[in-house]
């Protein structure tokens, strides 16, 4: 996998609001704020599955009703489609888990 050109990124970025770009540009983050820890674990069970399908795994720390997730491809050691695509993913489970409580 190649890392993502400039311009590309900076496109999918403004699609991703809630998510921060590292200023290496190598990985984004974005902090979860959930109801409660089921909530925040129903989120984190949902997001493992599809990490599994898309073969891309978080860095991400649980505390409580809160989860922070930290993307970036190792293997391309910087941020690729990947990153973005699960970032995407990401939000719309927050938003449902949230919407639907
Ligand atoms: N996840 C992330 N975030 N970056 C990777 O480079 C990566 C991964 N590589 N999940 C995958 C697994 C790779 O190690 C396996 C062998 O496909």
């Amino acid at each position: 996998m190649n890392p993502i050109d400039p311009t590309t990124l900076s496109a999918r970025m403004e699609a991703l609001p809630g998510w921060t770009l590292d200023e290496e540009k190598r990985a984004i983050s974005r902090s979860f704020r959930f109801q409660d820890f089921a909530q925040a674990f129903g989120f984190m069970s949902q997001m493992a599955i599809v990490s599994e399908k898309m073969d891309h795994h978080p860095e991400w720390f649980n505390v409580y009703n809160r989860v922070e997730v930290r993307l970036t491809t190792h293997d391309a050691n910087g941020l690729t489609t990947r990153d973005l695509d699960w970032a995407s993913r990401a939000d719309s489970a927050f938003k449902n888990a949230t919407e639907a409580a």
